[in-house]
């Protein structure tokens, strides 16, 4: 712990961005990307450079970040799981395969996938790590709960906006609350001064203890402990268990 202090005093002192001091937490880090016909091919690919810097500026690994990123038009695009890969080298080739396809946007559909495929254990999401969805977009399209279902599954949801045809009050619907919103006037921004405020705030929640969070991780009334950064333990009650105590030990017994 003191090594630590005195390293990320040393950094602060040198002008260097402390950015190693979060980057070693774990964090399923998601990304959607709009790739409707709006956005154009040009500007796709600036948002998957965007995900490329994340990939460069965080530890990747099976106990630090963990990456995934799917494109999003009125369908699901290409993309890849959390489970995809473990190392930096492996995720960028599979960002490179992802290929624009234009098309109209449909946020609910997208949302729901995240809700129900990216952030999925079976899909390789990981039930100890704090978890982030990433939504990129530049245009508009009715949502119903907007990022609520994403937001009490404990998904902190960031959203990025591009230009003037995005809907402000919408945006701020899908992410956590209105401070997750980051607008963006043009896409040379979002690589350069919107870049670093986005991972500045990474690095605040990767590095806030997710017992203070709403909703805290711990399930059936198990008892949530910090154990450094956004790392924690949970005490379940009697009959419980797992990571999160999400396990109930009788819920195989069927009773006849
Ligand atoms: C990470 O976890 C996966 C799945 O459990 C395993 O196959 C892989 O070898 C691990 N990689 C490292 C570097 O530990
Ligand atoms: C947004 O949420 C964060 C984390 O829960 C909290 O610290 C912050 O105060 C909230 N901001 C607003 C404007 O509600
Ligand atoms: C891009 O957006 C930023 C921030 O809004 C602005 O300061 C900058 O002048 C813009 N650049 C161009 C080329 O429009
Ligand atoms: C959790 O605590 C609440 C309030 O004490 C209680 O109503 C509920 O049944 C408890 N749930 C479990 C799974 O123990
Ligand atoms: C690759 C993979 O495991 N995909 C699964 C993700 O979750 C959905 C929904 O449960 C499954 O249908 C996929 O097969």
């Amino acid at each position: 712990m003191y090594a630590r202090m005195t390293i990320v005093y040393v950094l602060l002192l040198s002008g260097i961005q402390a950015i190693e001091v979060c980057s070693d937490q774990p964090a399923d880090i998601g990304f959607l990307i709009d790739e409707s016909g709006s956005v154009g091919a040009t500007n796709f690919n600036i948002n998957l450079d965007f995900v490329k810097t994340i990939v460069n500026d965080f530890e990747i690994g099976n106990s630090s970040v963990k990456i995934s990123t799917f494109a999003f038009h009125q369908f699901i695009g290409d993309g890849f799981y959390f489970n995809c890969c473990n190392d930096k080298a492996s995720i960028v080739s599979n960002i490179n395969s992802i290929i624009f396809k234009g098309g109209t946007e449909d946020f609910a559909m997208a949302l729901a996938f995240a809700r129900n495929n990216m952030f999925q254990t079976k899909n390789g999401s990981r039930d100890f790590s704090l978890k982030i969805l990433m939504f990129f977009t530049d245009g508009n399209s009715p949502i119903q709960d907007g990022g609520g279902l994403l937001h009490n599954l404990g998904v902190i949801v960031y959203v990025v906006g591009f230009g003037n045809g995005v809907d402000r009050n919408q945006l701020n619907k899908i992410a956590t609350n209105e401070s997750y919103v980051f607008m963006m006037s043009n896409y040379s921004y979002s690589v350069g001064q919107g870049y670093n405020d986005i991972k500045s705030q990474i690095c605040i929640d990767v590095l806030t203890n997710q017992c203070d969070r709403n909703p805290q991780p711990c399930r059936n009334n198990g008892t949530c402990v910090g154990t450094g950064g956004s790392k924690y333990t949970c005490l379940c009650q009697i009959g419980y268990t797992d990571h999160n105590c999400q396990t109930g030990l009788l819920s195989s017994i069927s009773i006849k």
